[in-house]
């Protein structure tokens, strides 16, 4: 099989790198394996791509480590800079492309992607901007000795990235590992490759030095837990399952304790209050759930409303979630394409089922729309007690539970009985109310008045079982630099 094809989208017609992206170059997996990957709007495959085994993951950590201790070592944190800035225009200049791979291979509506893009060279440029101001601290410790810390990068860096945000993905977590000094060995979802191939290409372009990003196509249990368990790699950061957050966790404890850092799933709560801007609540509860498809591990899966505008609101939410325009990804007033794939489809019309038989009440959607495609009406269930699965269990697709709580109290407790934390909203025009409800929530970002705004100048990540460390902001870089204290005795006077 070749090492790249020409693909033709509605959009674009582009030249689709398909190997493996290692040392700069595009090269075959060792044991020769492909996989295909699936337009999920038609159910048919794209294209197949040359597949990383465990072997590969050897390769790719080889030459990471090589530059790790060679020419990476040479360029200057400014260089580092330039490069990912670099980058950052590729982005842009490639943007329509981007987006449409995006929405080829992932099904996500064209205008999201292309968001999807910009936010991801801004990512990009934000982190080619930090590489020269990592900085350490020079400590007073006594007259006779001079003390400081430098903040080094960790080294080789494992990178398992999920398919709800491909391009986005590949930018949240290559921007701080590189703008730290670290290399990196990061492995796309199986479900789409695509983007982070194409990506591939733009590093050459930017100028990086071979091994310094290596981008593998591969499966989970295979290249995926390669990654987890690898002797010469010093960090893992992941983004999927909490159930593969897990494992990798094992993984790392059971090999060399890599560093890990891991964002999972969530079960967002999204609290209406009595006094809120009905309109406003609306707006950013419908693009709280049904953004992306619901594949959000932010989403506001959980609507709880307060009884005083509980009916009105639910009417409303309805008709607004009724108009959501579902269908062809590419048309530019799609706002929910097919979920991204046939297994995805499955787990959450299994959920949809399970919700009908816990009794709870279908009150809008409820099926799969179409024929062809992997897509799901928008689904609002009323009726939900705190317990049932439905409210429980993340369900990473269109699907919505709404509850009914009395006062601030009972909303807090609700919001809080998950075993994850990542995200919360509130909506209120109490100043006073927002600021006690967001400090009560056990959730790593709080939105007010507005739901999944996320800007890559701030950090994101969970509380509980959502996950480990922060992505974003200037918090990221701590997950890809460890400090070193240097004693510098001054004075040959002995002790
Ligand atoms: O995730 P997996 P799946 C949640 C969401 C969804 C569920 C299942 O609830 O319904 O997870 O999705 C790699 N060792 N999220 O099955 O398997 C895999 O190749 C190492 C939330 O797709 O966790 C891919 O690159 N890696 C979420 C990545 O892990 C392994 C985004 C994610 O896949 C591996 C996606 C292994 N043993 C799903 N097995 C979020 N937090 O945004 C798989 N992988």
């Amino acid at each position: 099989m070749s090492l790249s094809t020409s693909i033709q989208t509605p959009n674009v017609t582009y030249e689709q790198p398909l190997g493996l992206f290692i040392n700069n170059e595009f090269v075959k997996g060792v044991e020769g394996k492909t996989f295909e990957t699936v337009n999920p709007t038609t159910e048919k495959p794209i294209v197949a791509v040359h597949e990383a085994t465990e072997k590969d993951v050897d390769v790719a950590v080889s030459a990471a480590r090589e530059a790790f201790e060679g020419v990476w070592r040479t360029v200057t944190p400014s260089n580092r800079g330039r490069m990912l800035t670099k980058l950052a225009d590729l982005f842009e200049r490639d943007m329509e492309i981007l987006a449409s791979i995006e929405a080829l291979d992932n099904g996500k509506a064209i205008t999201m992607a292309k968001l999807d893009v910009g936010n991801a060279a801004g990512c990009l440029r934000y982190y080619g901007g930090w590489a020269d101001k990592i900085v350490g601290q020079t400590i007073d410790t006594n007259t006779e000795t001079f003390s400081y810390t430098r903040h080094e990068p960790i080294g080789v860096c494992g990178q398992i990235i999920p398919w709800n945000f491909p391009i986005l993905m590949w930018s949240w977590k290559i921007g701080p590992a590189i703008a730290a000094g670290n290399t990196v060995v990061l492995k796309t979802a199986e479900q789409t490759p695509l983007s982070g191939l194409y990506a591939a290409k733009l590093i050459q372009e930017a100028g990086f030095p071979p091994g310094v990003i290596n981008i593998i196509s591969g499966l989970g249990r295979t290249a995926g837990a390669a990654i987890s368990s690898h002797m010469d790699i010093d960090k893992v950061a992941f983004t999927g399952s909490t159930l593969v957050g897990r494992m990798i966790l094992q993984a790392a404890a059971k090999s060399n304790l890599k560093k890990v850092t891991l964002e999972l799933g969530g079960k967002s709560p999204n609290i209406v209050f009595n006094d809120a801007d009905i309109d406003n609540a609306i707006t950013w509860s419908n693009f709280g759930i049904f953004y992306n498809h619901g594949q959000c591990c932010c989403a506001g899966s959980r609507l709880l409303v307060q009884e005083g505008i509980y009916d009105k609101f639910v009417a409303r939410f309805k008709e607004r979630a009724a108009q959501n325009k579902l269908g062809n990804p590419f048309e530019q007033e799609t706002f929910q394409g097919p979920q991204v794939s046939q297994l995805q489809f499955e787990r959450i019309m299994e959920y949809i089922e399970h919700g009908k038989k816990e009794g709870a009440t279908v009150a809008l959607g409820g099926d799969r729309h179409g024929k062809e495609g992997y897509f799901i009406k928008p689904t609002i269930f009323t009726d939900v007690k705190p317990d049932m699965k439905i409210a429980q269990e993340e369900i990473f697709g269109p699907v919505i539970v709404v509850q009914k709580f009395k006062d601030e109290a009972e909303a807090i407790k609700i919001g809080n009985d998950s075993t994850y934390g990542l995200a919360a909203g509130v909506h209120t025009k109490d100043l006073n109310t927002a600021i006690r409800v967001s400090n009560a929530l056990r959730a790593g970002t709080v939105w007010v008045n507005n739901y999944n705004l996320i800007n890559y100048q701030a950090p994101f990540g969970g509380f509980k079982e959502s996950g480990i460390g922060r992505e974003l902001g200037s918090y990221a870089l701590e997950n890809y630099t460890q400090i070193k204290t240097v004693h510098h005795r001054l004075s040959d006077a002995p002790f």
